[in-house]
């Protein structure tokens, strides 16, 4: 009896120790009691189309974002027109993967269709802009954890961006666009989206935005900072006194499109229509690239989720843009056709240095 009692006892032991040792093999499960681990994923990859990627997804992450197939130029390619299958399919699989998804993005100036950008009439816009909202949030209602209902509406100085949203609807469209998607929607988070919001300036204005908001009686649950970051140049001490900021108004603060960035050029930020013109020099690292500078990047990565975790009462969600550096949208942007290196996993979807120092703060 008392021989099968120590078996029994040394058999529960080795379990726990096995689990143990599993449980902080992924992402997903080292920081399950901290925050959500999130990737921006592709039209394939919602596919799974190649089975490595599928694995790595549904091993790694805990939410999903659709890199592109929500944007208003693919969802609602006309006026009657919605093309809602790949959406459909990213809600499949964050169910089948137990992932929660985050809808990107209900209004963003850029990756607007044709057929929007050339509408003239101020009340004619006002009903796209009301439509497109109610469509496409009700129908994933219940069905979605959140949504960044605006992109990207401040100017670095912290004031209105000119885009045709403020053009045609007036200041107010941010506060308009909450108030639809919580109509549509009443169980699901609503968040603002931004790059550089963490830079004073900017952050200035995204608290005003933020409080107009709330000023007018309309929900807000959280706001994304992009993090968009280049290597040695990660502003920790902002972030972090953004998240404060932010927590202060009662919003929960997400890390949205994290990725840090591995060649050069010469601005900051992440406005897709800012481009470089293509030069052999500024690819240095085609064929590969120095283990030194992945060790740089792993420190400046066990910083910023140093940071993170310290704040875990306030961050909910830590998304990456993209699972791998093969996928990520750096490789072509702000020049085209360069070899980046910005994620945790490499262009084989092997773990990085990058990874090993995150989850060896776990
Ligand atoms: O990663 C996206 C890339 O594939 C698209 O070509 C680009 C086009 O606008 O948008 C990229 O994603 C952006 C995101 O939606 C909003 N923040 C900046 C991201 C990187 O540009």
């Amino acid at each position: 009896m008392k021989k099968n009692l120590f078996i029994n006892v040394i058999l529960a032991l080795t379990f726990i120790c096995i689990s143990a040792t599993i449980a902080h093999k992924t992402l997903r499960s080292a920081f399950k009691k901290d925050f959500l681990i999130g990737a921006a994923i592709n039209a394939s990859q919602i596919e799974e189309k190649n089975d490595a990627e599928a694995t790595l997804l549904r091993e790694q992450f805990s939410a999903i974002t659709p890199e592109n197939i929500m944007k208003a130029e693919v969802i609602h390619p006309g006026w009657d027109r919605y093309n809602f299958t790949l959406a459909d399919k990213i809600i499949a699989l964050g169910e089948k993967n137990h992932m929660v998804v985050n809808g990107h993005t209900l209004i963003w100036h850029s990756q607007l269709p044709l057929f929007a950008r050339q509408i003239q009439q101020a009340d004619s816009f006002r009903t796209y802009f009301t439509e497109h909202i109610n469509t496409i949030a009700s129908r994933y209602k219940g069905k979605i954890y959140s949504w960044d209902v605006v992109n990207e509406a401040l100017n670095e100085d912290g004031t209105m961006r000119k885009s045709v949203f403020l053009e045609k609807l007036g200041n107010d469209f941010v506060t308009e666009a909450f108030r639809l998607a919580e109509k549509a929607s009443p169980g699901t988070e609503l968040y603002y989206n931004d790059y550089n919001n963490e830079q004073p300036k900017k952050r200035e204005g995204c608290i005003n935005l933020i409080k107009k908001i709330q000023d007018a009686g309309v929900r807000i649950d959280g706001v994304g900072i992009q993090g968009h970051w280049q290597k040695g140049k990660v502003p920790l001490k902002e972030i972090e006194e953004s998240i404060l900021a932010y927590h202060a108004l009662g919003l929960k603060v997400m890390i949205t499109e994290l990725d840090i960035e591995m060649l050069p050029r010469n601005f900051d930020g992440a406005d897709v229509a800012n481009r470089q013109a293509s030069n052999p020099a500024l690819n240095p690292y085609a064929a590969g690239i120095p283990d030194q500078l992945l060790q740089d990047q792993a420190t400046d990565y066990a910083n910023l989720f140093k940071l993170f975790l310290k704040h875990r009462d306030k961050i909910t969600r830590v998304t990456f843009w993209g699972m791998h550096d093969g996928q990520s949208w750096l490789n072509g942007w702000p020049i085209r056709g360069r070899t980046n290196y910005p994620l945790l996993f490499d262009r084989a979807f092997s773990p990085k240095p990058a990874f090993h120092a995150i989850m060896a703060l776990k």
